[in-house]
């Protein structure tokens, strides 16, 4: 078993509370895993861990749905390998220790605390802000991409382009002109207003559209650590291959959920 999967099936099992632990041991080869086996052990593991009710209320970094080198050439191992396991995780276990500090939050989710910062209780607000949204970006970007994926749209999502941006090479200019001109460090998003209309917009940082009370259908990582290794400063080139990843089936299911959003 390579590295790679074996990491995998580590993640898999970390996260299904069924640890095997000689598939999770790091190698001379492979950075430290701490951060990921940290964020997703459960209380068998862990003598020093908080009662089971604290744990089930904690947010459990997802395995990627595929390896790390599944998606070259477009986004090389090296890169996929810290994005998620370095930095997903970070922004994880930096929410976790914030929400430890108010457990009146464990039944809230990600998502509505994002969609209502103005909830959050002032003193952990902004990293809620930045590692809530750091957690639900990067959860949903992994699974809008796929090996072999990309082509033309398929199904509601290709005649929503279709209307909202005249053609899906229209559509493409449109994003990727955003994702571009996005200044430093933020994401470039599909969203979908509650009036029904699609827009694309760029947020900085880990801002998610959802704050704003737009649906992000789909979007792209533009922080340096998402191409650096491979692309350089070639930032357009990275979004020019990112098409060729993307999970049109997920990304349909994200368009049906957001006609839902209220
Ligand atoms: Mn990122």
């Amino acid at each position: 078993m390579n590295l790679n999967r074996r990491h995998f099936l580590c993640l898999l099992s970390a996260s299904t509370g069924a640890l095997l632990l000689d598939a999770c041991t790091p190698s001379e080869n492979q950075p430290s895993i701490q951060n990921t086996l940290t964020v997703a052990a459960s209380p068998e593991e862990t003598p020093t861990a908080t009662p089971t009710e604290e744990i089930k209320g904690a947010i459990q970094l997802p395995p990627l749905p595929y390896a790390y080198e599944a998606l070259e050439p477009h986004i090389d191992a090296k890169t996929m390998q810290f994005h998620h396991d370095k930095h997903h995780a970070t922004y994880v276990k930096n929410l976790n220790a914030a929400l430890e500090k108010h457990p009146q939050l464990k039944n809230t989710s990600v998502e509505q605390m994002v969609q209502n910062l103005n909830n959050v209780p002032e003193d952990i607000r902004n990293t809620v802000r930045n590692n809530g949204g750091g957690h639900i970006n990067h959860s949903m970007f992994w699974r809008i991409m796929k090996p072999n994926g990309g082509g033309e749209p398929t199904g509601a999502i290709a005649q929503a382009i279709k209307e909202n941006f005249g053609s899906f090479d229209d559509f493409k200019k449109r994003f990727n002109e955003e994702g571009t001109k996005r200044f430093g460090s933020g994401w470039v998003w599909l969203v979908r207003d509650k009036s029904g209309k699609l827009e694309v917009v760029s947020t900085a940082n880990q801002d998610n559209p959802i704050s704003a009370g737009k649906y992000p259908i789909m979007g792209n990582d533009v922080w340096e650590h998402a191409y650096y290794l491979k692309y350089q400063s070639r930032r357009a080139d990275y979004l020019d291959a990112w098409w060729n990843l993307l999970n049109w089936d997920e990304i349909n299911q994200r368009l049906a959920d957001a006609v839902k959003f209220k």
